[in-house]
Protein backbone atom coordinates (compact mmCIF):
# COMPACT_ATOMS: atom_id res chain seq x y z
CA UNK A 1 0.00 0.00 0.00
CA UNK A 2 1.31 3.44 -1.25
CA UNK A 3 2.26 5.52 2.38
CA UNK A 4 2.06 9.14 3.01
CA UNK A 5 3.83 11.64 4.40
CA UNK A 6 3.50 14.33 6.25
CA UNK A 7 3.64 17.48 5.19
CA UNK A 8 5.84 18.57 8.30
CA UNK A 9 8.26 15.99 7.50
CA UNK A 10 11.90 17.06 6.90
CA UNK A 11 12.32 14.74 3.68
CA UNK A 12 9.57 16.22 1.98
CA UNK A 13 12.03 19.65 2.23
CA UNK A 14 14.25 18.33 0.32
CA UNK A 15 17.21 17.37 2.98
CA UNK A 16 17.71 14.20 1.39
CA UNK A 17 16.65 11.73 4.53
CA UNK A 18 15.27 8.40 3.71
CA UNK A 19 11.59 9.46 3.91
CA UNK A 20 10.63 5.58 5.68
CA UNK A 21 13.17 6.87 8.45
CA UNK A 22 11.68 10.42 8.72
CA UNK A 23 8.22 8.62 8.66
CA UNK A 24 8.61 6.27 11.21
CA UNK A 25 10.81 9.36 13.30
CA UNK A 26 7.74 11.34 13.36
CA UNK A 27 5.13 8.81 13.28
CA UNK A 28 7.03 7.56 16.67
CA UNK A 29 7.08 11.22 17.66
CA UNK A 30 3.27 11.84 17.68
CA UNK A 31 2.82 8.40 19.84
CA UNK A 32 4.89 8.99 22.31
CA UNK A 33 3.02 12.87 22.74
CA UNK A 34 -0.06 10.98 22.85
CA UNK A 35 -1.06 12.67 19.74
CA UNK A 36 -3.16 12.07 16.80
CA UNK A 37 -2.62 10.67 13.40
CA UNK A 38 -4.50 12.20 10.59
CA UNK A 39 -5.40 10.15 7.03
CA UNK A 40 -2.45 12.04 5.07
CA UNK A 41 0.47 11.47 7.98
CA UNK A 42 3.36 8.89 7.54
CA UNK A 43 2.20 5.81 9.00
CA UNK A 44 4.04 2.00 9.23
CA UNK A 45 2.08 -0.83 7.51
CA UNK A 46 0.88 -2.35 10.26
CA UNK A 47 -0.41 0.45 12.13
CA UNK A 48 -2.63 0.95 9.19
CA UNK A 49 -3.36 -2.84 8.56
CA UNK A 50 -4.38 -2.58 12.07
CA UNK A 51 -6.92 0.27 12.03
CA UNK A 52 -8.31 -0.72 9.14
CA UNK A 53 -9.44 -3.96 10.43
CA UNK A 54 -10.43 -3.04 13.63
CA UNK A 55 -12.21 0.01 12.14
CA UNK A 56 -13.72 -2.17 9.59
CA UNK A 57 -14.96 -5.23 12.38
CA UNK A 58 -16.44 -2.24 14.46
CA UNK A 59 -18.49 -1.07 11.18
CA UNK A 60 -19.87 -4.70 10.45
CA UNK A 61 -20.72 -5.01 13.98
CA UNK A 62 -22.64 -1.99 13.73
CA UNK A 63 -24.51 -2.80 10.41
CA UNK A 64 -25.49 -6.77 11.45
CA UNK A 65 -26.28 -5.20 14.99
CA UNK A 66 -29.44 -3.79 13.30
CA UNK A 67 -30.81 -7.11 12.85
CA UNK A 68 -31.83 -8.15 16.35
CA UNK A 69 -33.40 -5.01 17.36
CA UNK A 70 -34.46 -4.76 13.42
CA UNK A 71 -36.77 -7.58 14.09
CA UNK A 72 -38.95 -6.45 16.98
CA UNK A 73 -40.03 -3.16 15.10
CA UNK A 74 -42.90 -4.37 13.97
CA UNK A 75 -43.48 -6.17 17.52
CA UNK A 76 -43.20 -2.98 19.66
CA UNK A 77 -45.30 -2.97 22.34
CA UNK A 78 -46.47 1.13 21.91
CA UNK A 79 -45.99 3.36 19.17
CA UNK A 80 -43.64 5.19 21.67
CA UNK A 81 -41.58 2.37 22.05
CA UNK A 82 -41.52 1.36 17.97
CA UNK A 83 -40.48 5.30 17.81
CA UNK A 84 -37.64 5.00 20.16
CA UNK A 85 -36.18 1.44 18.68
CA UNK A 86 -36.51 2.89 15.08
CA UNK A 87 -34.22 5.84 15.73
CA UNK A 88 -31.76 3.64 17.47
CA UNK A 89 -31.46 1.03 14.84
CA UNK A 90 -31.26 3.88 12.17
CA UNK A 91 -28.34 5.64 14.74
CA UNK A 92 -26.39 1.84 14.33
CA UNK A 93 -26.63 2.28 10.62
CA UNK A 94 -25.22 5.35 10.65
CA UNK A 95 -22.25 4.30 13.52
CA UNK A 96 -21.59 2.21 10.85
CA UNK A 97 -21.27 4.76 7.95
CA UNK A 98 -19.45 6.84 9.93
CA UNK A 99 -16.60 3.92 10.62
CA UNK A 100 -16.48 2.73 6.99
CA UNK A 101 -15.68 6.69 6.12
CA UNK A 102 -13.26 6.61 8.76
CA UNK A 103 -11.30 3.16 7.42
CA UNK A 104 -11.77 4.68 3.75
CA UNK A 105 -9.09 7.33 4.86
CA UNK A 106 -7.08 4.53 5.46
CA UNK A 107 -7.14 3.81 1.72
CA UNK A 108 -9.66 0.97 1.63
CA UNK A 109 -12.85 1.87 0.00
CA UNK A 110 -15.85 0.72 1.39
CA UNK A 111 -17.13 -1.80 -1.24
CA UNK A 112 -14.16 -3.92 -0.44
CA UNK A 113 -14.96 -4.29 3.32
CA UNK A 114 -18.90 -4.92 2.16
CA UNK A 115 -17.40 -7.33 -0.11
CA UNK A 116 -15.08 -9.07 2.61
CA UNK A 117 -18.17 -9.46 5.01
CA UNK A 118 -20.34 -10.74 2.51
CA UNK A 119 -17.81 -13.30 1.68
CA UNK A 120 -17.53 -14.47 5.21
CA UNK A 121 -14.45 -13.29 5.50
CA UNK A 122 -14.79 -10.30 8.14
CA UNK A 123 -15.53 -10.40 11.27
CA UNK A 124 -18.15 -8.25 13.66
CA UNK A 125 -18.99 -8.56 17.26
CA UNK A 126 -20.20 -12.15 18.23
CA UNK A 127 -23.02 -10.85 20.18
CA UNK A 128 -25.00 -10.39 17.35
CA UNK A 129 -24.82 -13.98 16.77
CA UNK A 130 -27.07 -14.25 19.67
CA UNK A 131 -31.08 -14.48 18.98
CA UNK A 132 -33.06 -11.66 20.54
CA UNK A 133 -36.19 -13.91 21.90
CA UNK A 134 -38.71 -11.70 23.88
CA UNK A 135 -39.27 -7.82 23.97
CA UNK A 136 -37.04 -7.99 27.64
CA UNK A 137 -34.11 -8.92 24.74
CA UNK A 138 -34.36 -5.30 23.80
CA UNK A 139 -33.92 -4.06 27.06
CA UNK A 140 -31.07 -6.38 27.64
CA UNK A 141 -29.50 -5.09 24.26
CA UNK A 142 -29.49 -1.47 24.82
CA UNK A 143 -28.78 -1.83 28.80
CA UNK A 144 -26.07 -4.59 28.64
CA UNK A 145 -24.78 -4.23 24.93
CA UNK A 146 -24.83 -0.72 24.76
CA UNK A 147 -23.19 -0.76 27.90
CA UNK A 148 -20.23 -2.86 27.05
CA UNK A 149 -20.15 -1.33 23.43
CA UNK A 150 -19.87 2.44 25.46
CA UNK A 151 -17.78 0.84 28.23
CA UNK A 152 -15.56 -0.05 25.14
CA UNK A 153 -15.57 2.68 22.97
CA UNK A 154 -15.29 5.75 25.37
CA UNK A 155 -11.49 5.15 25.26
CA UNK A 156 -11.64 4.59 21.52
CA UNK A 157 -12.46 8.79 21.54
CA UNK A 158 -8.96 9.09 22.54
CA UNK A 159 -7.41 6.30 19.93
CA UNK A 160 -4.51 7.30 18.44
CA UNK A 161 -6.18 7.64 14.37
CA UNK A 162 -7.89 11.29 14.41
CA UNK A 163 -10.80 10.30 12.21
CA UNK A 164 -11.77 6.85 14.32
CA UNK A 165 -11.52 8.84 18.01
CA UNK A 166 -13.76 12.09 16.57
CA UNK A 167 -16.12 9.12 14.61
CA UNK A 168 -16.22 7.24 18.52
CA UNK A 169 -17.09 10.80 20.20
CA UNK A 170 -20.71 10.93 18.59
CA UNK A 171 -20.91 7.07 18.72
CA UNK A 172 -20.35 7.30 22.19
CA UNK A 173 -23.20 9.99 22.40
CA UNK A 174 -26.01 7.95 20.41
CA UNK A 175 -25.02 5.45 22.49
CA UNK A 176 -25.42 7.06 25.84
CA UNK A 177 -29.23 7.09 24.83
CA UNK A 178 -29.52 3.45 23.48
CA UNK A 179 -28.03 2.37 27.13
CA UNK A 180 -30.90 4.41 28.85
CA UNK A 181 -33.54 3.60 26.50
CA UNK A 182 -32.45 -0.04 27.34
CA UNK A 183 -32.32 0.23 31.17
CA UNK A 184 -35.53 1.93 31.14
CA UNK A 185 -37.48 -1.28 29.19
CA UNK A 186 -35.87 -3.43 31.90
CA UNK A 187 -36.85 -1.26 34.80
CA UNK A 188 -40.50 -1.03 33.65
CA UNK A 189 -40.99 -4.26 33.09
CA UNK A 190 -38.93 -4.91 36.45
CA UNK A 191 -41.93 -3.16 38.25
CA UNK A 192 -44.96 -5.07 35.88
CA UNK A 193 -46.47 -8.21 36.63
CA UNK A 194 -44.29 -11.12 37.91
CA UNK A 195 -44.37 -12.81 34.20
CA UNK A 196 -42.80 -9.31 32.98
CA UNK A 197 -40.15 -9.07 35.53
CA UNK A 198 -39.29 -12.94 34.78
CA UNK A 199 -38.79 -12.23 31.17
CA UNK A 200 -36.61 -9.26 32.22
CA UNK A 201 -34.61 -11.47 34.48
CA UNK A 202 -34.23 -13.95 31.40
CA UNK A 203 -33.27 -11.62 29.37
CA UNK A 204 -30.47 -10.21 31.42
CA UNK A 205 -29.67 -14.19 31.92
CA UNK A 206 -29.19 -14.75 28.28
CA UNK A 207 -27.30 -11.58 27.25
CA UNK A 208 -24.69 -11.33 30.46
CA UNK A 209 -22.11 -13.56 29.29
CA UNK A 210 -22.21 -12.82 25.62
CA UNK A 211 -22.11 -8.85 26.36
CA UNK A 212 -18.92 -9.80 28.52
CA UNK A 213 -17.70 -11.29 25.51
CA UNK A 214 -18.11 -8.63 23.24
CA UNK A 215 -14.83 -7.15 25.25
CA UNK A 216 -12.40 -9.81 23.25
CA UNK A 217 -10.32 -13.17 24.65
CA UNK A 218 -8.82 -12.64 27.91
CA UNK A 219 -5.52 -10.74 27.86
CA UNK A 220 -3.56 -13.90 27.63
CA UNK A 221 -5.18 -14.91 24.27
CA UNK A 222 -5.68 -11.52 22.82
CA UNK A 223 -3.43 -11.37 19.68
CA UNK A 224 -3.55 -7.87 19.16
CA UNK A 225 -3.54 -6.16 22.25
CA UNK A 226 0.01 -5.14 23.45
CA UNK A 227 0.47 -3.76 19.94
CA UNK A 228 -2.45 -1.84 19.53
CA UNK A 229 -1.98 -0.52 23.59
CA UNK A 230 1.56 0.54 22.29
CA UNK A 231 0.01 2.47 19.15
CA UNK A 232 -2.28 4.09 21.53
CA UNK A 233 -5.12 2.68 19.51
CA UNK A 234 -6.69 0.85 22.74
CA UNK A 235 -5.90 2.58 26.12
CA UNK A 236 -7.45 -0.65 28.16
CA UNK A 237 -6.98 -3.94 27.40
CA UNK A 238 -9.73 -6.61 27.11
CA UNK A 239 -9.44 -7.80 30.78
CA UNK A 240 -9.52 -4.18 32.47
CA UNK A 241 -12.71 -2.83 30.66
CA UNK A 242 -14.56 -6.40 31.00
CA UNK A 243 -14.16 -5.76 35.15
CA UNK A 244 -14.74 -2.00 34.43
CA UNK A 245 -18.13 -2.95 33.09
CA UNK A 246 -19.27 -6.04 35.46
CA UNK A 247 -18.49 -3.26 38.47
CA UNK A 248 -20.90 -0.59 36.65
CA UNK A 249 -24.21 -3.67 35.96
CA UNK A 250 -23.18 -4.89 39.85
CA UNK A 251 -24.55 -1.75 41.06
CA UNK A 252 -27.28 -0.89 38.10
CA UNK A 253 -28.78 -3.92 38.29
CA UNK A 254 -29.62 -3.44 42.01
CA UNK A 255 -31.58 -0.52 40.59
CA UNK A 256 -34.02 -2.93 38.70
CA UNK A 257 -34.35 -5.55 41.23
CA UNK A 258 -33.16 -8.27 39.51
CA UNK A 259 -29.51 -10.32 39.59
CA UNK A 260 -26.97 -11.20 37.74
CA UNK A 261 -26.30 -14.77 36.60
CA UNK A 262 -22.99 -15.02 38.42
CA UNK A 263 -22.64 -16.23 42.22
CA UNK A 264 -19.11 -14.92 41.71
CA UNK A 265 -19.49 -11.38 41.81
CA UNK A 266 -17.51 -9.33 44.01
CA UNK A 267 -15.27 -6.73 44.53
CA UNK A 268 -11.94 -7.92 45.89
CA UNK A 269 -10.69 -5.05 48.37
CA UNK A 270 -7.41 -6.18 48.37
CA UNK A 271 -7.10 -6.21 44.54
CA UNK A 272 -8.84 -3.32 44.00
CA UNK A 273 -10.19 -5.66 41.16
CA UNK A 274 -13.61 -6.74 40.12
CA UNK A 275 -13.63 -10.76 40.25
CA UNK A 276 -16.46 -12.58 38.12
CA UNK A 277 -17.09 -16.30 37.23
CA UNK A 278 -15.15 -17.84 34.55
CA UNK A 279 -16.65 -17.12 30.96
CA UNK A 280 -17.23 -20.62 28.81
CA UNK A 281 -14.60 -19.02 26.02
CA UNK A 282 -15.68 -22.71 24.58
CA UNK A 283 -18.36 -21.11 23.10
CA UNK A 284 -16.62 -17.73 22.46
CA UNK A 285 -14.71 -19.40 19.74
CA UNK A 286 -17.41 -21.46 18.60
CA UNK A 287 -19.13 -18.49 17.65
CA UNK A 288 -16.16 -16.89 16.34
CA UNK A 289 -15.91 -19.68 14.05
CA UNK A 290 -19.30 -19.04 12.63
CA UNK A 291 -21.31 -21.78 14.66
CA UNK A 292 -23.08 -19.18 16.50
CA UNK A 293 -26.74 -19.80 17.47
CA UNK A 294 -27.37 -16.85 14.50
CA UNK A 295 -24.06 -16.61 12.40
CA UNK A 296 -25.62 -18.41 9.63
CA UNK A 297 -29.21 -16.03 9.67
CA UNK A 298 -27.33 -13.01 10.34
CA UNK A 299 -25.04 -13.51 7.08
CA UNK A 300 -28.15 -14.78 5.05
CA UNK A 301 -30.04 -11.56 5.77
CA UNK A 302 -27.21 -9.32 5.16
CA UNK A 303 -26.53 -10.82 1.44
CA UNK A 304 -30.41 -10.44 1.12
CA UNK A 305 -30.49 -7.16 2.18
CA UNK A 306 -27.41 -6.16 0.09
CA UNK A 307 -29.33 -7.76 -2.64
CA UNK A 308 -32.61 -6.19 -2.46
CA UNK A 309 -30.78 -2.39 -2.10
CA UNK A 310 -28.99 -3.33 -5.76
CA UNK A 311 -31.73 -1.09 -7.32
CA UNK A 312 -31.04 1.56 -5.48
CA UNK A 313 -27.43 1.68 -5.57
CA UNK A 314 -27.96 1.62 -9.34
CA UNK A 315 -30.53 4.60 -9.52
CA UNK A 316 -27.32 6.55 -7.12
CA UNK A 317 -25.29 5.75 -9.87
CA UNK A 318 -27.82 6.71 -12.81
CA UNK A 319 -28.24 9.91 -11.31
CA UNK A 320 -24.61 10.72 -10.52
CA UNK A 321 -23.50 10.14 -13.76
CA UNK A 322 -26.01 11.77 -15.46
CA UNK A 323 -25.84 15.29 -13.13
CA UNK A 324 -21.86 14.79 -14.27
CA UNK A 325 -23.30 14.90 -18.07
CA UNK A 326 -24.84 17.62 -17.48
CA UNK A 327 -22.82 19.27 -15.50
CA UNK A 328 -20.19 18.82 -17.90
CA UNK A 329 -22.38 20.41 -21.04
CA UNK A 330 -23.00 23.47 -18.78
N1 LIG B 1 -16.43 -10.80 18.51
O1 LIG B 1 -6.47 -9.64 19.92
P1 LIG B 1 -7.91 -9.39 20.19
C1 LIG B 1 -21.90 -2.33 19.24
C2 LIG B 1 -11.44 -11.19 17.51
S1 LIG B 1 -20.39 -2.29 18.45
C3 LIG B 1 -15.81 -11.18 17.37
O2 LIG B 1 -8.31 -9.09 21.58
P2 LIG B 1 -8.52 -6.69 19.31
C4 LIG B 1 -22.89 -1.26 18.96
C5 LIG B 1 -10.54 -10.05 17.08
O3 LIG B 1 -11.17 -9.32 16.06
C6 LIG B 1 -19.58 -3.79 18.95
N2 LIG B 1 -14.47 -11.22 17.22
O4 LIG B 1 -8.44 -8.28 19.16
C7 LIG B 1 -24.23 -1.83 18.84
C8 LIG B 1 -9.31 -10.80 16.64
O5 LIG B 1 -9.57 -11.43 15.39
P3 LIG B 1 -8.65 -11.18 14.06
C9 LIG B 1 -18.27 -3.89 18.29
C10 LIG B 1 -13.75 -10.82 18.29
O6 LIG B 1 -8.98 -6.14 18.03
C11 LIG B 1 -25.00 -2.11 19.96
C12 LIG B 1 -9.24 -11.93 17.65
O7 LIG B 1 -10.57 -12.11 18.15
N3 LIG B 1 -17.32 -3.02 18.93
O8 LIG B 1 -22.07 -3.22 19.97
C13 LIG B 1 -14.32 -10.39 19.50
O9 LIG B 1 -7.25 -6.16 19.89
C14 LIG B 1 -26.27 -2.65 19.83
C15 LIG B 1 -8.26 -11.66 18.78
O10 LIG B 1 -8.77 -10.64 19.69
C16 LIG B 1 -16.08 -2.85 18.45
O11 LIG B 1 -15.73 -3.42 17.44
C17 LIG B 1 -15.72 -10.39 19.58
N4 LIG B 1 -16.38 -10.02 20.70
O12 LIG B 1 -9.66 -6.47 20.43
C18 LIG B 1 -24.77 -2.07 17.59
C19 LIG B 1 -15.21 -1.90 19.21
N5 LIG B 1 -13.33 -10.06 20.36
O13 LIG B 1 -8.91 -9.75 13.61
C20 LIG B 1 -26.06 -2.60 17.45
C21 LIG B 1 -13.87 -1.72 18.59
C22 LIG B 1 -12.17 -10.30 19.71
O14 LIG B 1 -7.21 -11.37 14.50
C23 LIG B 1 -26.80 -2.88 18.60
N6 LIG B 1 -13.06 -2.91 18.65
N7 LIG B 1 -12.42 -10.76 18.49
O15 LIG B 1 -9.14 -12.17 13.08
C24 LIG B 1 -12.28 -3.22 19.71
O16 LIG B 1 -12.22 -2.53 20.70
C25 LIG B 1 -11.43 -4.45 19.59
O17 LIG B 1 -11.34 -4.82 18.24
C26 LIG B 1 -11.93 -5.66 20.44
C27 LIG B 1 -10.99 -6.85 20.18
C28 LIG B 1 -11.89 -5.32 21.93
C29 LIG B 1 -13.34 -6.07 20.05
Amino acid sequence: MATQHSPLLAAENGDGQDPAVAGQAYFDQIIEDDSRVEPRDWMPDAYRKTLIRQISQHAHSEIIGMQPEGNWISRAPSLKRKAILMAKVQDEAGHGLYLYSAAETLGTPREVLNDQLLAGKARYSSIFNYPARSWADMGAIGWLVDGAAICNQVPLCRASYGPYARAMVRVCKEESFHQRQGFEILLELANGTPAQKQMAQEAINGMYAPALMMFGPPDSDSAHSSQSMAWNIKRFSNDELRQRFVGMIAEQVKVLGLTLPDDDIRFNKDTGKWEYGELDWQEFNEVLAGRGPCNAQRMERRREAHENGAWVREAAAAFAAKRAQKEQVA
